[in-house]
């Protein structure tokens, strides 16, 4: 690179910095919850930059806790293990023997590649589940799901020392039942539940798409959860976007200040939403 050019080059870099110092002194201390999808962990590259991206926002004083999924990590599993699997309604139709592989990747592979990512970049993280300190306590969520669990008594305490120690929680989607089940939990669920019990600032729910679509196919970048209601209703949100948008309902009109449906794809998505003015996403608020 010229001299020219790269002095531009830091200087664009020390601008944007500038420019961030109201979004920083805004989210300085906020809790921001980011649900991290199994499709999202596929690239080497877009985990190291994920990470980098989480270790950036606790060196700014934000407290991040990533919710994770892995349903295409778990999938790979139980094909080699000849178990079938199949879904209802987005959800796994879990089995005793399910569960187990369930937990074992969730808690055990996928956790523990996000927590190492986090640490590769300099940050320190605890890898965690549901069943640690009483965090996730779960009922049944429909008999014919099995050992599907819904969220039912949230203890976030644990967090919020790790918060004081500026240590990164990382989070399976897996529960603990009253008499001793281990329940499988949709990842947006998990991550909508732990938001609302933290009085989150922010749910970042990261996907693979670019946001909330009306009926012209554009991306509304702020929604009221209304408008969300209205949409569902008629048809105009459906499919894989319904979860995401209920669990951002659900949030919101639980205590979490704003919920945003990232378009994970999109370089720094994280940073984008929360320090710049451009966003990348879809905002919904109560
Ligand atoms: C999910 C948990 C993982 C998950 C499953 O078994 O696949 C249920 O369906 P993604 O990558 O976020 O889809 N649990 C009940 O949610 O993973």
């Amino acid at each position: 690179m010229k001299t020219q050019d790269m002095n531009r080059d830091w200087k664009a870099t020390a601008e944007t910095l500038s420019r961030a110092v109201p979004y920083l002194q805004r989210f300085d201390d906020a809790i921001v919850v980011i649900k991290l999808g199994g499709h999202a962990m596929a690239s080497p590259e877009g985990m190291l930059e994920f990470a980098r991206d989480v270790v950036l926002l606790r060196l700014c004083g934000v407290n991040p806790v990533v919710v994770h999924g892995g349903g295409p990590q778990i999938n790979k599993l139980l094909d080699k293990l000849e178990i079938k699997s199949e879904f209802v309604k987005g959800k796994r139709v879990t089995d005793e023997a399910t569960v187990e592989v369930v937990e074992m990747v969730l808690s055990g592979t996928v956790n523990k590649q996000i927590v190492q990512a986090i640490q590769q970049q300099g940050g320190k993280a605890v890898g965690l589940s549901g069943k640690d300190a009483n965090l996730m306590i779960c009922e049944p969520e429909v008999p014919e799901l099995g050992l599907v669990g819904t969220p039912s008594q949230m203890d976030v305490s644990l967090l919020k020392l790790l918060f004081e120690k500026e240590i990164i929680p990382v989070i399976a989607p897996i529960g603990a039942g009253r008499n001793g089940e281990t329940f499988n939990v949709n990842g947006d669920t998990a991550a909508g539940a732990y938001a609302k019990a933290l009085k989150a600032d922010r749910l970042l729910l990261l996907t693979d798409v670019a946001g909330v679509k009306n009926a012209e196919g554009e991306v509304l970048t702020e929604l009221k959860a209304h408008d969300i209601r209205e949409m569902t209703a008629s048809g105009v949100i459906a499919g894989g976007m319904i979860p995401k948008t209920e669990t951002a309902l659900d949030a919101v009109e639980g205590g979490v200040r704003a919920a945003v449906i990232v378009d994970g794809r999109v370089p720094n998505a994280c940073l984008l939403e929360l320090f710049t003015e451009h966003g990348a996403g879809s905002m919904i608020r109560a």
